[in-house]
């Protein structure tokens, strides 16, 4: 048995295939972990969801800002180009209900190794504990659950920028939201630059895994995608992009957790 994570697939449904028959995916006894962003630009978003369903005993995902936009889509608008197919499936009920109760974290530890990795679409940052940042997702999971509409209308925006535990109701969870799935670069003060969407480091702000990394206990990993420009690399071996832009063309990855050996397909 081994624990597989996969990066950004974004209706990607060819290259995911290949990417499971390459580790030789076996749905009786691995694990599929996704990063988050399983649906949108790419061309097959309702076969991905289809194979998440058909396989849900073995198949984990956590949510990312495009499956926040789906959800939004299906309870509010129901109208997208890009998501037109999903939106128009049959099964649709079942995306909904499959999508809605997935988390923003996902904790795996790996008995052999005694490692942990967190799992969450843009990553943790510096400024949450890693018990932090569960209670947090626990938050927004609740949420979901019982008040699902209105906090899909209240989670668009960049503002607050920064996290304070006093924040309350929407403003928080958007707050929780934008960290968990949209962060890439911070402030100092641990605030967030959506706007900067490059690798590029910018004069006054520091890549999110700069400052977390130095929470990190020896046994601690983090796991994210959502940063197709930094193309998985963050010279860090405890902190692992997995976004390598496979809907931008380039690649799809997997990383198996006993080992931290990375899989790649390209783009067909
Ligand atoms: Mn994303």
């Amino acid at each position: 048995m081994a624990h597989y994570v996969v990066g950004d697939v974004q209706g990607c449904y060819q290259e995911l295939q290949s990417l499971l028959k390459k580790i030789n995916f076996n749905s009786n006894k691995d694990k599929l972990i996704f990063a988050g962003d399983l649906v949108n630009r790419g061309s097959e978003s309702e076969k991905v969801l289809n194979f998440c369903i058909k396989n849900k005993n073995s198949v984990r995902a956590v949510l990312g800002n495009h499956d926040f936009y789906l959800l939004y889509l299906i309870e509010h608008e129901k109208k997208d180009k890009s998501l037109k197919k999903v939106l128009e499936s049959k099964n649709l009920n079942k995306y909904h209900s499959w999508l809605k109760k997935l988390p923003l974290l996902i904790e795996v530890k790996i008995k052999e190794s005694k490692q942990t990795y967190l799992i969450s679409h843009a990553g943790i940052p510096f400024l949450w504990t890693s018990k932090d940042a569960k209670k947090l997702s626990k938050e927004v999971t609740e949420s979901l659950k019982n008040d699902s509409y209105n906090l899909l209308a209240n989670i668009w925006g960049d503002t607050p920028k920064i996290w304070s535990s006093k924040l309350k109701k929407y403003k928080r969870l958007r707050t929780i939201i934008n960290y968990f799935t949209r962060m890439r670069f911070l402030g100092e003060d641990g605030s967030l630059k959506l706007d900067l969407k490059s690798s590029k480091p910018k004069k006054g702000y520091v890549r999110w895994f700069e400052q977390t990394k130095k929470n990190l206990k020896d046994n601690e990993n983090i796991i994210f995608g959502h940063w197709a420009s930094l193309d998985g690399k963050t010279n860090l071996d405890n902190i692992i992009g997995l976004d390598t832009g496979c809907v931008w063309g380039n690649k799809l990855t997997a990383i198996r957790l006993e080992d931290k050996k990375l899989f790649h397909v390209k783009k067909k």
